[in-house]
């Protein structure tokens, strides 16, 4: 296995793991390795199943979107299958550009045949032909354990025409991102496949209607899709029971890394792994477009997090010790962006670039009209940005002011 990516897990090898229980320990080159550690079990299930029984168990499951909205991804998939329009498309969101976010990448590097296998399963249950999976540029180990994994499984029958001689064909071809945070945005991704800029579009008409070329479309994100194995394999219920979850921790700890926890665990147990190098000052939870929290006993759960007024998101972990510089952090996070706006409507383009001025000058001297014109100014991109980028910019300063008092 690649040293870096088995460097990158601090659990591998451990017994318990589901998501990350083939890192580092099998050759991420070798379906032979893949399929001894239970590869391709699951799709011979979907295939007993048929796509309804897929779908069935997937929503009994109760598996959430694990690209930050938590949306439920039986009833995705539900609203897609059901469209009579076609072709239907499978898009998976491998544009992982969440500052602090390396999950996907590490399934990617490190399990690539998973990522296939549960692509496959998805455009089954469906109903697609075609898949696209989009990754992020920056990302070229992945792309090329992908692209072998792909090329060996379409060898051995197991992508492309009739696969597993069960008359059904499917295929993925792989887009590259450009370095553009916004085309992580599921409306985005189709912009820039089609050809065009990368802007989000306008939802409603949402994906499973009207996506990709117009047609109904499911997005997933790589953690998403790879949950789909270990619940065809075990069953929905075996499933939730100890329903797995990923955390990108970094910051001032000792041991960074993707971390693999059962939903319920708390922030402490979280960190008691990974090890603070000092006394805690604040974790980031949900990456830029997050909220810092300072309560160790949060459950990491979606519901556990919105309660603390933070967000789960994509599952950044960033932890800060005493020693950090706040304020430059925050007019980092609002240099971020400022920059990866797309520019397309005007509360986030123009609300991103006054952000930033603001906090330039609060970082200068603390002035009461400028604490008032960032609360203006995030409360209207919060409300009527088009997407989630301008929606969530202000979320991380708004919190460094509130519960870190980083302007007294
Ligand atoms: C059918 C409806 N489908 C919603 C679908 C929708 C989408 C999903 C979530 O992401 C998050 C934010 C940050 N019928 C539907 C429906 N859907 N209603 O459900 O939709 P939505 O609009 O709630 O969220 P979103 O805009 O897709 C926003 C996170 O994304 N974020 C950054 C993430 C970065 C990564 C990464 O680097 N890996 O994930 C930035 O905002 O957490 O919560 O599929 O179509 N009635
Ligand atoms: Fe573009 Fe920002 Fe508007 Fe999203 S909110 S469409 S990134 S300008």
């Amino acid at each position: 296995a690649e040293p870096a990516v088995a460097a990158a897990v601090p659990q591998a090898g451990q017994a318990d793991l589901v998501l990350l229980r083939r890192i580092g320990v099998v050759d991420p080159a070798s379906l032979d390795d893949y399929r001894a550690q239970g590869g391709y079990q699951a799709l011979r299930r979907a295939f007993q199943l048929g796509p309804a029984g897929v779908i069935r168990e997937v929503t009994e499951s109760g598996l959430v979107g694990r690209g930050g909205a938590a949306f439920p991804t039986g009833r995705k998939w539900e609203a897609t299958a059901r469209q009579p329009d076609h072709p239907h498309y499978l898009v998976c969101n491998a544009d992982e550009s969440e500052p602090g976010t390396f999950k996907d990448r590490v399934i990617m590097e490190g399990d690539p045949y998973a990522l296939i296998e549960a692509m496959t399963i998805a455009a089954y249950a469906n109903g697609c032909a075609k898949g696209y999976l989009y990754i992020r540029g920056e990302y070229p180990r992945a792309r090329a354990a992908l692209e072998n994994a792909m090329a060996t499984a379409r060898s051995r029958g197991l992508l492309g025409a009739d696969i597993l001689g069960q008359g059904f064909s499917f295929d993925i071809e792989v887009r590259r991102g450009a370095g553009a945070y916004i085309c992580g945005e599921e409306t985005a991704i189709f912009n820039s496949i089609e050809g065009y800029r990368g802007e989000p579009r306008t939802k409603p008409p949402f994906p499973v209607e009207k996506g990709l070329f117009g047609k109904p479309t499911v997005v997933n994100n790589v953690e998403t899709l790879v949950n789909v194995l270990p619940i065809l394999e075990r069953g929905p219920e075996a499933y939730r029971a100890a329903e797995p979850k990923l955390f990108c921790v970094s910051g001032n700890i000792v041991k960074p890394g993707v971390y693999e926890l059962p939903f319920g665990a708390t922030l402490r147990d979280l960190l008691s792994l990974a090890q603070p190098t000092g006394e805690v000052r604040a974790v980031l939870l949900g990456g830029a477009a997050g909220a810092f929290v300072t309560d160790l006993d949060i459950p990491l759960t979606f519901e556990g997090t919105r309660a603390a007024g933070a967000t789960l998101g994509s599952g950044v972990v960033l932890v800060l010790d005493t020693s950090v510089d706040l304020k430059g952090m925050l007019l980092r996070i609002a240099e971020f962006f400022r920059d990866e706006s797309c520019g397309q409507c005007v509360p986030c383009r123009v609300g991103t670039v006054r952000q930033e001025e603001a906090l330039h000058r609060l970082s200068q001297r603390v002035d009461a009209s400028d604490l008032l014109l960032l609360r203006e100014v995030g409360q209207t991109m919060r409300d009527a940005s088009i997407c989630g980028l301008g929606q969530t910019a202000w979320n991380a300063v708004e919190s460094a002011i509130d519960r870190l008092g980083v302007f007294p």
